[in-house]
């Protein structure tokens, strides 16, 4: 008998409640069949509903909590009719990544057959790249403040923080990953012609990390032209890195490209496993869609296969399951039935269900 995993479930707001319910059990018919053993423990905190009925996102223990747990497998959070949308960030995810240290933010962009694509000659196979996103530091700091708040001398600062520890850290990440795949070509954001102080120095981390890894070819490019390039030429990309802010902008970019943000998966990794790491869709709690059970159960599912990846390092049982499920995936995006936001009329759980039966 094998280890048991534990994972931590948390639905947190809109859709989340809707597609984590997918993907559990798409990952618990991987699991079954390649004989895993993964236990689910369902939290309702970390939730907008829960802030209303506690004042605060999460109780106040949930650090400890959640710290012995092997993943946390998360929906969406936010609700901005009830709660103002960096509060909810700030008291759930953001901590979350931060106290777990899940320093890297890897969020595949990967055309799927099946699926209508808005860039106009793209096949599958055409589009298929890593963002690999800081998620600690960078422009997304609590470091600032407001003066003189209601008069004519108002005014607010906010910093962004990059350090050397930070910055070498994801560059180091993605500079492996892209050792690791065919192209072996590396992208770095920036925007050192304006921001003309912490991006000069976010380039000049990329270069240096570049010379401990001769065998990347790489190249930066100002986040503007990058971002049309995400658009006009998505395949000339293989890695690309990018500061926190910058890789949240391009990850939803990215896979609006490939046709819908509904499908984008994501990773929050503490690649030195000392903490949980967590899984989540790309995309937030869409309040405009929830309650309707169409929401794509996809990124959800698809964040569910990265999870059990993530979790097997390498073993051979859990990288067949991952496979099983992105096979899965594929043939019912081939065969249907679809979402609405990918042409279709079926609703999440019919999707879900069609996942799990072709696993
Ligand atoms: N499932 C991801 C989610 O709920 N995202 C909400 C959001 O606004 N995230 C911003 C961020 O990832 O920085």
């Amino acid at each position: 008998m094998g280890k048991t995993y534990r994972v931590a479930a948390i639905a947190g707001d809109g859709i989340g409640k809707e597609v984590l319910p997918e993907g559990m059990r798409a990952v618990e018919t991987a699991a079954a069949k390649f004989g895993l053993e993964i236990e689910f423990t369902s939290f309702d905190w970390a939730s907008c509903d829960y802030y209303l009925q506690h004042g605060q996102m999460m109780p106040d223990d949930w650090f400890e909590t959640l710290k012995g747990f092997d993943a946390i497998y998360f929906g969406a959070v936010g609700w901005p009719a009830t709660v103002p949308d960096h509060i909810s960030l700030w008291g759930s995810l953001i901590k979350f990544r931060r106290e777990f240290d899940q320093y890297v933010n890897l969020r595949p962009v990967r055309l799927l057959p099946g699926v209508p694509c808005p860039l106009a000659n793209r096949k599958p196979g055409d589009i298929d790249f890593f963002v690999v996103r800081e998620n600690t530091e960078g422009e997304y700091s609590s470091v600032g403040g407001r003066m003189f708040a209601g008069t004519e001398r108002e005014f607010v600062l906010q910093e962004a923080v990059f350090t050397r520890h930070g910055v070498d850290r994801i560059l180091k990440f993605a500079f492996e990953l892209a050792e690791g795949r065919p192209r072996r070509k590396l992208t770095a954001a920036t925007k050192s012609n304006g921001i003309s102080i912490s991006m000069p120095y976010w380039d000049e981390r990329v270069e240096e990390m570049a010379k401990s890894h001769p065998g990347v070819s790489w190249d930066r490019q100002h986040i503007d032209i990058l971002s049309a390039r995400f658009v006009m030429q998505p395949d000339r990309f293989d890695v690309v890195v990018a500061s926190n802010l910058f890789g949240d902008i391009l990850s939803d970019l990215g896979p609006a490209c490939t046709g819908t943000i509904g499908m984008a998966p994501s990773a929050n990794l503490n690649p030195e496993r000392r903490f949980p790491s967590l899984f989540e869709p790309v995309h937030g709690s869409a309040p405009d869609i929830f309650g309707k059970g169409i929401a794509n159960p996809v990124a959800m599912i698809w964040s569910g296969a990265m999870m059990l990846d993530f979790l097997g390092n390498g073993d051979a049982a859990f990288k067949a399951a991952h496979d099983a499920i992105i096979a899965a995936i594929e043939t019912v995006l081939t065969q249907g039935p679809r979402t609405p936001d990918i042409g279709g009329t079926a609703g999440t759980a019919e999707v879900g269900k069609a996942i799990a039966a072709a696993i």
